[in-house]
């Protein structure tokens, strides 16, 4: 069905979904299940098991003994790629259908739940190639009684912790890599927003995914997500999701030593020069703060703007907001959709009163929208902020701006620079030192040249500082769910020890 010239629907009953294990779902039975309300529109839309940590033990024993009998890391990078392009072709198929259940669950508007579907479909594709290409080193410089290799296999069974603001993209970012490495894997998905990971699982299999290489368990984080963190039989874990449970991961992942990828929280800087493009600039951050309601670890929250336009630029950017069209995320039309969880949404609002109590003006916003059923907040833009205000210095995840002005280049790199975290960052200008300076000095993992929140999974993505350790996506994405093997070998007769 073409659901994009149908008007659609929440479902007039919650559908269950059974968690995944062996290739298969297995009903939440007599466990108990979260139900989950579309935040768009306040009704209930999935039920999900909540997965004891018996579950969760059965998900890791048939992860590891797919990955310990080989039938996946022992096949040829050609066949685990036509794996991935089957998948990439299926989910191309059931674009509308994920895309339907992302929006009930996360809120976000179907049109752009569509495209991140798109956008994990040339994912999929793009791991097929890199299954192919992994490789390892060798070494023809050690005389001639020495040759050395690489090689590089496959870390084991991975553990994934998602969350909940790019359920299905952010799954994606990371599955067809680990895959591709040859690694096996058990994933948690935020409790909230478990249906499109379910959903994986099946169209996996069809593609050929043997049993037991994708496995899905549902349940809360502080029970099921931290048991995953400290299982023994798990030898990496690849967490997104906010700094406070990273710094938690940390230690749980001491039990056996697993090896960690982390992506937290970011307060990312959009560094606005006089000389930009000012029309393409205010679009762009419009978007970057605008998109997915702000709940981006990506988001360009901290508007750095150059002091003479300063003024001006802001009026731009919230007049730019004020025509986003907020609304049914269900609605072809809508841009910005509703807010994902209650608790979030009462952590945007608190942040809004506190930016106000702390003096900040607010330029646009600034207050919750009635839209007659589900949670939305008006974007905002807030100026008179100083570095000290909580405004300017948490991650909000919310469509909440701040705007700081700056004199000198070096004043933009100072102010861009202070905080904790390093995910991404933005500039924009038209002048070529200045975007090559500000890029090079400012530390985020993740930078934009006269843009935002754009690109493919070419390029890594990860953080600096308090946001995050590794890399997700590109070669050097999969890298990381690798390990490596010295391979010394002698030719020849040996010199002996003995004589
Ligand atoms: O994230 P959590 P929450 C930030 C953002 C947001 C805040 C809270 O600032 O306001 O985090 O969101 C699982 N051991 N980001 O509470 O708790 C949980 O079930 C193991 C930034 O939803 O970090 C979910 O699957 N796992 C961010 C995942 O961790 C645990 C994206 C993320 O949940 C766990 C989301 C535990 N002890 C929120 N506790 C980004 N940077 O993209 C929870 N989880």
């Amino acid at each position: 069905m073409d659901q994009s010239s149908t008007r659609l629907l929440p479902p007039e009953t919650p559908r269950d979904f059974g968690f995944f294990l062996d290739g298969a779902y297995v009903p939440a039975g007599d466990r108990e299940v979260f139900l989950r309300n579309s935040p768009g529109h306040g009704t209930p839309v999935t039920r999900i098991p909540k997965c004891t940590t018996e579950d969760l033990d059965a998900t890791v024993a048939a992860a590891r003994a797919a990955f310990e009998d080989r039938r996946w890391s022992g096949l040829s990078g050609a066949d685990r790629a036509a794996v991935l392009l089957k998948t990439a072709d299926i989910l191309e198929a059931r674009t509308d259908e994920i895309a339907y259940w992302e929006t009930l669950e996360n809120g976000k508007p179907i049109s752009q739940s569509r495209g991140e579907v798109g956008g994990c479909v040339s994912i999929f594709r793009y791991a097929a190639g890199v299954a192919r290409t992994l490789h390892g080193d060798s070494f023809n410089n050690l005389g001639d009684k020495m040759f050395g290799l690489v090689t590089r296999e496959p870390i084991g069974v991975v553990g994934l912790i998602t969350p909940w603001n790019f359920p299905f993209l952010i799954l994606c970012e990371r599955v067809p890599f680990i895959l591709a490495s040859g690694c096996t894997m058990v994933t948690k998905p935020s409790e909230v927003t478990s249906a499109t990971t379910l959903i994986l699982g099946e169209i996996l299999k069809e593609a050929g995914l043997p049993d037991g290489c994708y496995n899905v368990v549902t349940g809360s984080g502080s029970t099921i997500g931290q048991a995953l963190t400290e299982h023994m039989d798990v030898d990496m874990l690849s967490f997104t999701g906010s700094t406070a449970v990273g710094r938690s991961c940390l230690q749980a992942a001491g039990s056996n030593f697993k090896k960690l990828g982390l992506e937290l929280g970011g307060k990312n800087p959009q560094i606005v020069f006089a000389d930009s493009d000012l029309e393409d600039a205010a679009d762009g951050v419009a978007f970057g703060i605008g998109f997915n309601t702000g709940q981006c670890c990506v988001s360009g929250a901290r508007l750095i703007v150059e002091a003479s336009i300063a003024d001006t630029f802001s009026e731009m950017v919230a007049a730019k907001l004020k025509n986003a069209r907020v609304g049914d995320p269900l609605d072809e039309a809508t841009q910005i959709g509703a807010i994902t969880t209650d608790a979030q949404n009462d952590t945007i609002l608190g942040y809004i009163a506190k930016g106000r109590e702390e003096g900040a003006k607010v330029v646009t916003g600034g207050a919750a929208l009635d839209i007659g059923q589900g949670q939305y907040i008006a974007p905002t833009v807030f100026s008179n902020v100083t570095p000290d205000m909580a405004i300017a210095r948490d991650e909000i995840f919310g469509p909440v701006l701040t705007v700081m002005p700056f004199e000198t280049l070096d004043e933009a790199i100072t102010i861009a620079n202070d905080t904790i975290y390093g995910l991404a960052a933005s500039v924009w200008t038209k002048n070529i030192d200045k975007a090559l300076t500000v890029t090079r000095r400012v530390r985020a993992g993740r930078f934009w040249v006269n843009t935002t929140l754009s690109g493919g999974p070419e390029l890594p993505i990860g953080g600096f500082k308090q946001s995050g350790w590794g890399r997700e996506a590109g070669v050097y994405g999969v890298e990381e769910y690798t390990q490596i093997k010295s391979v010394h070998i002698e030719l020849g007769k040996r010199d002996p020890w003995v004589e």
